[in-house]
């Protein structure tokens, strides 16, 4: 099993897509294993798009998202991390499959409504930037066998 840090950015919240948005996660069969509100600080949005500082876009994107509140997720499932980024299609809303979520309800890059970590390793250290270890909930959903 794997768990993968997604944020709904403030884009998200503030358009109201958030529960449609988590309700795609939750038919597919992940697990919520964390959930919060976060109005994230400039330090925080700065040092998890550290791997973008050289670029140009990279003070607007910031901005972006301490602008707003953003909905943190832990989702666990098998393969979440590539499952999870699958659902969330390109970077780029013009350029997203119709049927993912930015493919669906989007034409921006930077308002792209969504973060999924790209990498197991990634998803480690993203959350651990935005969950402390008691905010996550290790637990067994009744449907696990199921699901697989
Ligand atoms: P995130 O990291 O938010 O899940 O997005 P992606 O994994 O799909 O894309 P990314 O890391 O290449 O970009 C991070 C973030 O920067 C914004 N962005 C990107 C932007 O504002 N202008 C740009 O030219 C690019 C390439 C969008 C997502």
């Amino acid at each position: 099993m794997e768990r993968t840090l997604v944020l709904l950015k403030p884009d998200a919240v503030q358009r109201r897509l958030s529960g449609s948005i988590l309700t795609r996660f939750e038919q597919k069969g992940l697990k919520i294993v964390g959930m919060k509100l976060v109005q994230a600080s400039p330090e925080l949005a700065a040092k998890h798009y550290d791997v973008h500082k050289e670029r140009p876009f990279f003070g607007s994107l910031v901005s972006f998202l301490s602008g707003g509140p953003t909905v943190a997720l832990a989702l666990e499932g098998r393969e979440a991390v590539a499952t999870v980024r699958g659902m969330i299609g390109a970077t780029d809303g013009t350029k997203a499959s119709p049927g993912t979520i930015r493919g669906d309800h989007g034409l921006s890059v930077q308002n792209n409504l969504i973060h999924g970590s790209d990498s197991v390793d990634n998803a480690h250290l993203e959350l651990a930037l935005w969950f402390c270890p008691n905010e996550l909930v290790s637990w067994t959903p009744v449907d696990q066998s199921w699901i697989g």
